[in-house]
């Protein structure tokens, strides 16, 4: 399969103003109507041919101003598309294909899901409606008629606002929309099934009337308040924040249960995963509702940043994608503990962007060639581009970045953009050459920043010396130095802040940065709110320990008591090699008794504080992974701390118990955080009290949050109570497609021994359906993400066991399969003897006949 790169990007040799499209829907056979008013480019270079992309299309007519075109000119290409010849500056093109949304199990274009319409068009997905430029800087505006059985398809939806609707013979109707938005393909949308509305209203604050309603199955309505909530709670912040408005008079959202990812923001009609829609105390945990509001609100935030103003090109996404992550996440700070919101953005992209940013599949965060664009919405695209904008407002200022978001909106409203463009409106509004700045779009890998302190006592004066590289990744063997933000302070003895605190610019190889005046060596106090996306090292154990007790930022407070337990850890993974006992180590415990002595102080910090650092974390530290040896480990600690803690854990449990009336707000949120925490410490301490605990709080827990967490203990133990549990929950909630997802995950994540044993007789379970990919995250995900040392089982079973699924899934979904390639992609981690497995493994893989584009470009750059 061809290349593309960013270096022939070309703009495109024909416009499209408007896009007239009739859709007659039916399961197998949906007829697509397409009347386009094309237009020579000025800015291109002549072209004698139109280019139409299209794919699973069967052509049914093709009329040229209104005659219909000779055979001769029109030349099918090999991808499925299409190029006529001589073609006139300006004319009308009208085609009919028809398609069938019953054979789609790619979830890309027109699919049926439970009976019901969806589409899904970025990135590519239009083309398998109809035929068309289908590129995002190709920007039309469209009408949208929808006609379909009246029975079946009561409700019929599009972009922009509603305009007209009525009945036709035979049963069917029809509806239409107006979107007046110039648009690119991939924010198109239909909906139309048997759904019904909760509906709301916002008013913009210029006054605008907005209709809102969130579309579900029947049954569902009880469970859109926290999705409405957070929506119009979103509306309001973009005004307050960025003063930007809504621009429609209607915002629907609809969730259907078949769905590739989280959410998608086609124009006024969003479609959802029900994942991030749904939730009842008694079904969702406080993760679900967290979640619910982190992706309405970053879908409604694309509206300005990737719907007004677009991408020029798929090289661009993070342009949209990292601009709305980054509002997405000072959304949610803004909604209340800004801290922990941080801490757990932090871990998200330590857990999943910096492995990337060291694998195989590394790449900028704007890339510089793909195979297969659906392989690039990556944590570097949306995560580390979410943390390059935030250095960007570090470096301009919260001002300077107002008012360089209002000039790129003014500037760019209704165009194709590119990174360049964003940084450039940075630039001019706020004054702050950016130039350098660039570089952290151009160059992958993360960066490590290694600090080194020296004091003269005699005159006062504290030098810290900053350094930093950034290791090779494929592609890019030399580095350049980054421009990096670290924001800093300094910590005397008695745990006080010392004069100094700000940010320091580090943007050479190697920078030393003095301060006067100081009558003692401080303790430095560095990247605090983690501002900058780096590794950090240099600090001894004793300064960690210390700056875990002492640092006013809590970010750097949590990272220093991380850093320190990673220190421990590894430690003792050398003591478990050499089958050396194994001990708790007295700095560790201190440090845990130190929590809990402030412990509700701040309950959601304490529990973030609490945690272990993950296994893979903790692999990641070292040379060469041991996932045996770090599992050991991290259950051998959470063994003897709860046994060590275990009358504390267990009055911090009980006190902890939520009663009244179920509340979601933070406060609520980080009580029922500490108290699992806890929980979890006591389902692993000697004498079986936590299991007894688990068993209660599983039978009476009163909120899915509560009834988790309880389950996950007992699911982890050989207790007689964890068949009945897992049992119960099944019987309980097996018509409820989310919380089945719970079940399987929970078993797929199991520490125990037979856990492969079990998932592989999941997946021949009644419920597994290798056609929803929540499903498929659920068990084959979780277990080969989530359960390091039950995937990398020595026998190799779990390497084998995940090819053996991706390639059934590429038969089925190549989007979610290559997605599921991942884990195996990290071979060069591994000891020899699984990295060889791992190989075999993604070389049977790459054998296989037919294998789509998107998996062989993942499978073959991971052997590379
Ligand atoms: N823009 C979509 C993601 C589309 C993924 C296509 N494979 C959702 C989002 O990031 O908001
Ligand atoms: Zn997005």
């Amino acid at each position: 399969p061809p290349t593309i790169r960013r270096e022939d990007y070309r703009p495109p040799a024909f416009l499209v103003d408007e896009v007239d499209l009739h859709l007659a829907l039916h399961p197998a056979a949906t007829r697509v109507k397409a009347r386009l008013d094309l237009r020579r480019n000025p800015a291109a270079e002549p072209a004698t041919a139109l280019e139409l992309d299209g794919e699973a299309l069967k052509l049914v007519s093709l009329r040229l101003d209104g005659a219909a075109l000779p055979p001769e000119r029109v030349r099918p290409r090999a991808d499925g598309g299409l190029s006529i010849d001589g073609v006139p500056d300006r004319f009308v093109l009208e085609s009919e294909v028809e398609i069938s949304p019953e054979a789609n199990s790619e979830l890309s274009g027109l699919y049926l899901s439970g009976g019901n319409y969806f589409t899904q068009c970025e990135a590519e997905g239009f083309r398998r409606i109809t035929f068309f430029p289908d590129r995002p800087d190709v920007m039309a505006r469209y009408t949208t008629t929808i006609e379909a059985d009246r029975a079946a398809c009561p409700v019929l939806l599009s972009n922009g606002n509603p305009d007209g609707a009525g009945d036709l013979p035979d049963g069917r109707h029809w509806a239409r929309w107006v979107d007046p938005h110039p648009k690119p393909s991939y924010l198109f949308a239909v909906v139309a099934g048997d759904l019904v509305a909760v509906r709301d209203s916002f008013t913009t604050r210029s006054g605008r009337e907005v209709a809102l309603a969130i579309w579900v199955r029947q049954g569902d309505e009880d469970a859109c308040g926290h999705a409405m909530d957070s929506l119009k709670r979103s509306m309001a912040w973009d005004e307050e924040t960025y003063g930007l408005e809504y621009d429609l008079d209607v915002f629907n959202i609809a969730a259907v249960s078949d769905f590739n990812m989280g959410a998608m923001e086609n124009k006024g009609l969003n479609v959802f995963n029900t994942k991030y829609i749904l939730a009842r105390p008694e079904t969702a945990t406080d993760a679900d509702y967290e979640g619910i509001e982190t992706v309405v609100s970053h879908e409604y935030f694309h509206n300005w940043t990737g719907n007004r103003v677009t991408c020029r090109d798929w090289f661009q996404l993070s342009l949209k994608e990292g601009l709305t992550v980054f509002r997405d996440q000072h959304f949610t700070a803004d909604q209340g503990s800004a801290a922990v919101k941080r801490l757990a953005d932090v871990r998200r992209l330590r857990a999943a962007q910096f492995p990337e940013d060291a694998g195989p599949m590394a790449h900028p965060v704007r890339p510089d060639s793909y195979v297969e664009i659906n392989n690039f919405y990556t944590a570097t695209v949306y995560q580390k581009g979410a943390e390059v904008v935030r250095m960007m407002r570090a470096l301009v200022g919260e001002a300077g970045f107002r008012k360089g978001m209002d000039l790129y909106i003014a500037r760019h409203d209704n165009q194709a953009v590119t990174i360049e463009d964003f940084a450039q409106a940075m630039q001019d509004a706020s004054g702050v050459d950016l130039t350098r700045f660039r570089r952290w779009y151009a160059q992958a890998g993360t960066p490590e920043l290694r600090v080194r302190d020296s004091f003269d006592a005699a005159t006062g004066r504290y030098t810290l010396t900053l350094s930093q590289s950034t290791p090779p990744t494929p592609g890019q063997p030399e580095k350049l130095p980054v421009p990096i933000p670290v924001r800093m302070g300094l910590i005397g003895a008695d745990g006080a802040e010392r004069p100094g605190a700000g940010v320091l610019l580090l943007e050479e190889a190697e920078q030393d940065f003095t301060f006067e005046g100081l009558e003692a060596k401080p303790v430095p106090s560095l990247l605090r709110g983690f501002s900058a996306p780096v590794k950090l090292s240099g600090l001894s154990l004793e300064q960690l320990g210390f700056l875990a007790r002492h640092d006013t930022d809590p970010f750097v407070r949590w990272d220093s008591g991380q850093q320190y337990a990673v220190a421990e850890m590894l430690r003792l993974v050398e003591d478990f090699r050499a089958q050396r006992p194994l001990d708790l180590p007295e700095g560790l415990a201190a440090s845990i008794a130190a929590l809990l002595d402030r412990a509700m102080d701040d309950p959601a910090f304490t529990a973030e504080a609490l945690t272990l650092p993950s296994e893979d974390f903790v692999s990641d530290q070292m040379p060469v992974a041991d996932p045996e040896a770090v599992h050991a480990v991290r259950q051998f600690l959470r063994a003897a701390i709860g046994t060590r803690f275990a009358g504390r854990f267990a009055v911090l449990h009980a006190e902890l118990a939520d009663h009244g009336p179920y509340r979601i707000d933070g406060a609520a949120m980080g009580r029922r955080a500490l108290r699992n925490a806890c929980l979890s410490y006591l389902g692993q301490a000697e004498g079986g009290e936590g299991l007894r605990r688990a068993e209660a709080q599983f039978n009476t827990g009163g909120n899915m949050t509560d009834v988790l967490a309880a389950l996950r203990v007992l699911a982890d133990s050989d207790s007689p109570a964890r068949e009945a549990a897992l049992a119960g929950f099944h019987g309980r909630w097996k018509q409820h497609d989310l919380v089945l997802d719970k079940w399987f995950a929970i078993q797929a994540m199991s520490a125990r021994a037979d856990t492969l044993q079990q998932v592989k007789a999941l997946v021949g379970h009644l419920d597994f359906d290798l056609r929803n990919p929540n499903r498929v995250r659920a068990l084959i995900g979780a277990f080969a993400a989530g359960n390091p040392s039950q995937f990398h089982h020595a026998s190799g079973e779990g390497y084998r066991f995940l090819a053996d699924s991706v390639i059934a899934l590429d038969a089925v979904n190549t989007q979610v399969a290559a997605r599921m390639v991942g884990p195996l992609g990290q071979w060069k981690r591994q000891d020899a003897r699984r990295g060889a497995l791992m190989r075999a493994e993604l070389a049977r893989i790459l054998e296989r006949p037919g294998l789509s584009k998107g998996t062989f470009e993942k499978v073959s750059k991971s052997l590379a």
